[in-house]
C-alpha cells in the first residue's frame, strides 16, 4: 500500500498476522515501488508494517513449492535502484526475509524492543536474500557470524549498538521515520561499503565453535560458509552464490522436517477447547524442592506473584535458597537486570504453612511422586483456596484422575507437567482429567504463552505423552543390554541416530531412582508375563543411583562416563540368569529397535486419544525429549521412511519385548503427516 506524507512516500505491508512476505507482498512492494518514479518531488521513501510487525520473515509455507516471482532479491534490488533513500521503519519483528528486506533499505529505524535476526539456520536454511552479504558489511564479521550462525534474535537496541540499526524510535514509528527522513538523507549504497578489518584467526575459531554448537548441521556449516565467503566476492556475487544455496537447501528433508516443527509447535500452541482463561495474579508453588524453585522463579520471572510453600520453617528457607540461587545467576549472566531481580523478590512470600495459599488464584503442587501424599494435599488445598481458585499438580506420570477425586470442585483441577530443570526447558504438558474445565485447560494454556513455554495439550495416562514413549524407549534399550548389547554401544548407537544424548547417560544424569520408584509402584499391577529387566534395579541396590552418587550405568572418575567393570558384571550376571547367550548387536538394530517403541507407544497414544495430533507428539519429544528436530519428530520421520524400514523396526522392537503391537492405524496416522508442508 502507497501513500504520501508530504514529499514522503510511505509504503505500507499489510499481510495479517505477522506480514510474512508472500508472493502478494513481494508483488505489492515491487508495485509500489515502481510507483515512486512516476511521482515527482518525492525526496524519500518509508517501508512500514501495518499491525503489530514489521515483517517476521519470508512466507514459510511457500519453501516447499517453486517460489513464484517476484522473488525477494529482485524487492530489494528496486529498493536499491530507488532514486530515493529508502528507510525500513521497524516495529515488532524484523526477522529472516523481513531484516533482509530492511538491510536492503539505505537506513533503519527501529522500536528498542524490536527483535531483529536471520533466524534461517533455525529452519534449517541459509539466509536467502543477503543477510550473510549484507550483515557483515554493517556490522562486522564477528558480529554477522554469530548472529547468522547462531540464528540468535536480539533486539534492536542491541543491533543499533552494533550498527545494524541506525536510529531508535521511542515513540510511534512512523512518526519518528518522518523525522528522520527529515534529517537530509542521502542514498546509501551498501555495495560501496567495505568490511571492517578483523582477526583471521579468531573469526575461524569462533565459526568452528558456532558449527560445533550447532551440531554440524549443514544449514550452519553452509551459513557460515557464505558469511566469510562475502569477504572474497563483490556484494553481487556473493548474493548469487547465496541465493544458489538457499534455493538448494529449502527442498532438502531437514528443511522440510524444521519448517513442519515450526507449524507443529504454533498447532500446539492453541487451546483446543472454546472457553476463557482465568485471570491469574498470585501462585502459590506448593514444595520447592529442585523442581519447585525452578517452577517457582518461571512464574517470578513472568511477573507473577509467587506464594512459596514448604513444610517447615529449615525446608522453607532451603527452597527459598534455591530460588534466589537461580535470580542471582540470571543477574550474573545478564540475562536479566538487577531492578528485575528486584522486582521478584517482592514478588515472592515464603511461608510455612499451606493457609497462605488462601489468596492465590492458582495452586501448583510440586512435591515428591506419591500419590497418597499428593492427594492429602490436594484435599487440604482446596479446603484453603477460593473455589474458583484453580489447582494443579506437576506430576510426571501419576494418575491425575485419582488426585481429582481428592479436590472439591474437581473441574478445577489439571496438570501442568514442567520439564526439569523447569526454569531452562521450554516444554510444557498440559494435563486434563476426566473432569477439568475447558476453562482451567484455556488457563493453563495462558500461563504458557505467559511464561513463554511450549505447551502440549495431553489426556491423563500413565506418563502422559511424553514419559509414556520415552519409558518405551527406554524398555527396548534395557532389553537391548540384555540382548547382548553394552550401554556406551546403545548411547553411541542412539547419538548417531541424532538424539542429544543416549539413553543410560540420561538415566545417570536425571538419576535412577526416580524410575526405580515407578517401578516399585507398578510391580503389583505388572503383567508377571510382560519382560521385566532387573538391570537398572540392582545398579540402584548397589547405591549406584547415576551421576549424583558418582556412578550409574558408567563410572565417573574425572566426571567423565565410562565403561564400568561392575556394571558389566551385573549384565553379565542378568544374561546368565536369563539363559540369554549375548551376541553382537550392530547400530543399526540398536536404532531401529529404539525408533519401533518409540513409534508404536506414539500410535497407541493416539489411538487413546492421550494425545490429540501426531504433530503433538512431534513436539514433545523434540522440545522435552532431545529428539532431532531435523528429523521432525518420531512421527514425521515414520511417516517419511520406507514403508517396509519401519514395519522392519516396529517388529524387532515388538519381538524383543515378546508381544504384538497393536499398531493397526499408523499407517493412518502417519499417512496425514505425509500430506503437510
Ligand atoms: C526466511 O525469511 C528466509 C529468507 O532468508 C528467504 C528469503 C528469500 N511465514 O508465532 P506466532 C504464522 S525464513 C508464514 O504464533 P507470535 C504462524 O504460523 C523465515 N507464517 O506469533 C501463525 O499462524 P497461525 C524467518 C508465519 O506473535 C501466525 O503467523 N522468520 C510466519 O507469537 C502467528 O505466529 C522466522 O523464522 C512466516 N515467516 O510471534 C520468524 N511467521 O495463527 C518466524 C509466523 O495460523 N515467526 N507465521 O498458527 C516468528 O518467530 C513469530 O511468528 C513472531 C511473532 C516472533 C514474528
Amino acid at each position: 500500500m502507497l501513500g504520501f506524507r508530504g514529499d514522503v512516500a510511505v509504503i505500507t505491508i499489510d499481510n495479517p498476522p505477522v506480514n510474512a512476505g508472500s508472493a502478494k507482498v513481494r508483488a505489492g512492494l515491487l508495485e509500489a515501488l515502481g510507483a515512486l518514479g512516476d511521482r515527482n518531488g518525492i525526496k524519500v521513501a518509508i517501508i512500514i508494517g501495518a499491525g503489530k510487525t514489521f515483517m517476521a520473515g519470508s512466507d514459510i509455507r511457500e519453501f516447499g513449492a517453486p517460489l513464484s516471482d517476484p522473488q525477494l532479491p529482485a524487492v530489494i534490488a528496486a529498493i536499491e535502484a530507488c532514486p530515493v533513500p529508502v528507510i525500513a521503519a521497524i516495529h515488532g519483528a524484523a526477522l529472516g526475509g523481513g531484516f533482509e528486506l530492511a538491510l536492503g533499505c539505505d537506513y533503519r529505524i527501529a522500536q528498542p524492543g524490536a527483535r531483529i535476526g536471520l533466524p534461517e539456520v533455525g529452519l534449517g536454511l541459509v539466509p536467502g536474500a543477503g543477510g550473510t552479504q549484507r550483515l557483515p558489511r554493517l556490522v562486522g564479521m564477528e558480529a554477522a557470524l554469530e548472529l547468522v550462525v547462531s540464528a540468535k534474535r536480539i533486539d534492536a537496541q542491541r543491533g543499533y549498538d552494533l550498527g545494524a540499526i541506525d536510529a531508535l524510535s521511542d515513540g510511534d514509528i512512523l512518526d519518528d521515520a518522518l523525522a528522520f527522513a527529515d534529517t537530509g538523507l542521502a542514498k546509501r549504497p551498501l555495495h560501496a561499503m567495505a568490511i571492517a578489518p578483523f582477526e583471521h584467526a579468531a573469526v575461524k575459531s569462533l565459526s568452528a565453535k558456532l558449527i560445533a554448537k550447532a551440531k554440524g548441521r549443514p544449514a550452519a556449516e553452509k551459513a557460515a560458509h557464505l558469511t566469510l565467503q562475502s569477504l572474497e566476492h563483490d556484494l553481487r556475487d556473493g548474493l548469487e552464490i547465496e541465493r544458489a544455496v538457499f534455493q538448494d537447501i529449502r527442498i532438502t528433508p531437514e528443511a522440510f522436517a524444521y519448517r513442519y516443527q515450526f507449524f507443529a509447535e504454533r498447532q500446539a500452541s492453541k487451546n483446543p477447547f472454546d472457553a476463557q482463561a482465568k485471570t491469574i495474579a498470585a501462585v502459590a508453588v506448593v514444595g520447592l524442592g529442585t523442581m519447585g524453585a525452578g517452577i517457582a522463579y518461571c512464574f517470578l520471572r513472568a511477573g507473577y506473584k509467587v506464594i512459596g510453600i514448604e513444610g517447615d520453617q529449615d525446608l522453607l528457607d532451603t527452597g527459598l535458597g534455591r530460588i534466589d540461587a537461580l535470580i542471582e545467576k540470571d543477574i550474573a549472566a545478564s540475562r536479566i537486570t538487577p531492578e528485575a531481580a528486584q522486582s521478584m523478590r517482592e514478588n515472592l512470600l515464603g511461608n510455612a504453612s499451606i493457609e497462605a495459599a488462601k489468596d492465590a488464584d492458582l495452586a501448583l503442587e510440586a512435591i515428591f511422586e506419591d500419590l497418597a501424599v499428593k492427594r492429602d494435599l490436594l484435599g487440604r488445598l482446596s479446603a484453603v483456596l477460593s473455589p474458583d481458585a484453580l489447582i494443579a499438580t506437576n506430576t510426571s506420570y501419576l494418575d491425575i484422575d485419582a488426585m481429582a477425586e481428592a479436590v472439591s470442585h474437581p473441574e478445577r483441577f489439571f496438570g501442568l507437567h514442567f520439564f526439569s530443570p523447569a526454569h531452562i526447558m521450554s516444554l510444557l504438558e498440559i494435563v486434563s482429567s476426566t473432569s477439568s474445565s475447558a476453562g482451567a485447560i484455556a488457563s493453563g494454556f495462558a500461563i504458557a504463552r505467559k511464561l513463554g513455554k511450549q505447551p502440549v495439550f495431553a489426556r491423563n495416562s500413565y506418563g502422559f505423552i511424553g514419559n509414556r514413549i520415552y519409558a518405551a524407549y527406554r524398555r527396548q534399550a534395557e532389553f537391548l543390554l540384555e540382548d547382548g548389547a553394552e550401554p556406551p554401544e546403545i548411547d553411541a548407537a542412539m547419538i548417531g541416530f541424532g538424539m542429544a544424548l543416549g539413553p543410560f547417560a540420561v538415566s545417570d544424569l536425571s538419576g535412577l531412582d526416580i524410575a526405580w520408584r515407578m517401578r516399585q509402584a507398578q510391580a503389583a499391577s505388572r503383567d508377571p508375563k510382560a519382560r521385566y529387566v532387573r538391570i537398572a534395579d540392582q545398579l540402584c541396590e548397589a547405591g549406584r543411583l547415576g551421576r549424583k552418587t558418582g556412578a550409574g550405568f558408567y563410572d565417573y572418575p574425572n566426571g567423565k562416563p565410562v565403561a564400568s567393570p561392575i556394571v558389566t558384571e551385573i549384565i553379565d550376571a542378568e544374561r546368565r540368569a536369563r539363559a540369554i547367550t549375548p551376541r553382537t548387536i550392530g547400530s543399526h538394530e540398536i536404532q531401529a529397535r529404539c525408533f519401533g517403541a518409540m513409534v508404536n507407544e506414539a500410535v497407541l497414544l493416539l489411538e487413546e486419544g492421550v494425545a490429540l495430533r501426531g504433530s503433538d507428539i512431534d513436539v514433545v519429544l523434540v522440545h522435552g525429549y532431545g529428539f532431532p528436530r531435523w528429523l521432525g519428530g518420531p512421527m514425521w520421520h515414520a511417516a517419511h521412511m520406507e514403508p517396509a524400514a519401519l514395519d522392519s523396526a516396529i517388529d524387532l522392537a515388538a519381538q524383543a519385548e515378546g508381544v504384538t503391537f497393536r499398531r493397526g492405524d499408523a499407517a493412518t496416522a502417519l499417512a496425514t503427516l505425509k500430506n503437510q508442508n
